[in-house]
């Protein structure tokens, strides 16, 4: 060795550029929070907000969280963890203010995905940053899609009737039931044949109770046209209407998100589920992480208000569309 004496120096000098490298770009880290974890939607939001992480190269936190007490203290674990975001579907909106007041103290920048807050008097808080679906817009397409594998069929109206397992509390549900009830008047079906079921909690159990006292109610109807929020809320009501006797030749169920109702198309024989509205699980889960990670490391704000479409999937399809979308090998 030349110059011993240069050794101190030298670790030294790495010691305080490694230093300095880890002061000029602190890890990035960014909390993912879904309301529920077990449902192929958000672990699908997951894949794709993990895809984001590992080629940009930071820390993704998954946190499932079904209740607003789990999502405060979520937000305390994630600020003491060194997180500088929050990705979330909360299990609540109605905890807006209380969550965003949480969020702000704990330093954690805030991107609500799927389900928007609302504030105290009900209004959704339109200064929050939010990336959701065009709830409207794709509950007419699931109205005007039932209207049509009806008029197909040649069922009349005297025949048929509608069950909307609704989930009112929840805004995008309620604006996806409403869109599709409203297509369906405006495709000339009789208002007094269109039913609310509803759900008391937004999973297939909710809707399958409420679909079984709707059809207790109603025993002559022959035909049924089921819409509801989201794949799950269809899935509940079409095990509802088997249970009656209902079979593929007399009930058609259109549901929202193409992920949850997979399973239901890769059955042998049909089932009243008929199609779904494929959502963009990559826009929900990878869009919205690089959002936040730019926002983060570049002080890039996201859009205020981003709305993502959805696109009609059926038996016929669907292995098509999923293997185009990446969902599916
Ligand atoms: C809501 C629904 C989910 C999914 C998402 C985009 O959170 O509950 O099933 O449709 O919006």
């Amino acid at each position: 060795m030349k110059f011993p004496f240069l050794l101190p120096f030298r670790a030294f000098a790495a010691l305080t550029l490694l230093a300095l490298a880890a002061h000029a770009a602190p890890a990035i880290k960014i909390g993912f929070l879904v309301k529920a974890p077990e449902e192929p939607w958000f672990q699908l939001e997951w894949k794709f907000a993990e895809q984001a992480a590992k080629e940009l190269g930071f820390t993704l936190v998954k946190i499932g969280a079904s209740d607003g007490e789990k999502v405060l203290s979520a937000i305390d674990n994630l600020a003491a963890g060194g997180a500088q975001g929050l990705i979330i579907c909360t299990p609540d909106t109605k905890l807006g203010p209380g969550l965003v007041a949480k969020a702000r103290a704990a330093g954690l920048k805030l991107l609500t995905v799927d389900d928007q807050l609302v504030s105290a008097n009900g209004q959704p808080m339109t200064k929050v940053h939010y990336l959701g679906i065009s709830a409207g817009k794709i509950g007419e397409d699931v109205g005007k899609t039932l209207a049509a594998e009806m008029k197909k069929r040649g069922w009349t109206a005297a025949d048929t009737a509608v069950c909307a397992a609704t989930f009112d509390e929840l805004a995008t549900a309620k604006a996806r039931t409403d869109g599709a009830i409203n297509a369906l008047k405006a495709a000339g079906f009789p208002e007094n044949r269109i039913f609310k079921a509803p759900q008391r909690t937004g999973d297939i159990p909710g809707s399958f109770d409420a679909t079984n006292i709707l059809l207790t109610q109603k025993p002559d109807v022959k035909y049924w046209l089921v819409c509801a929020n989201n794949d799950n809320g269809v899935l509940g009501a079409v095990r509802a209407l088997e249970g009656r006797g209902f079979t593929a030749a007399t009930a058609i169920g259109v549901g929202i998100n193409g992920t949850d109702c997979i399973v239901e198309f890769e059955k042998a024989k049909p089932t009243p589920f008929f199609g779904s509205m494929l959502l963009s699980a990559k826009s929900h889960g990878y869009d919205t992480a690089k959002m936040m990670y730019n926002w983060i490391k570049d002080g890039k704000e996201p859009a205020l208000d981003t709305r993502t479409v959805g696109v009609l999937i059926t038996r016929e399809n669907f292995r098509q569309v999923l293997k185009e979308q990446g969902i599916r090998d």
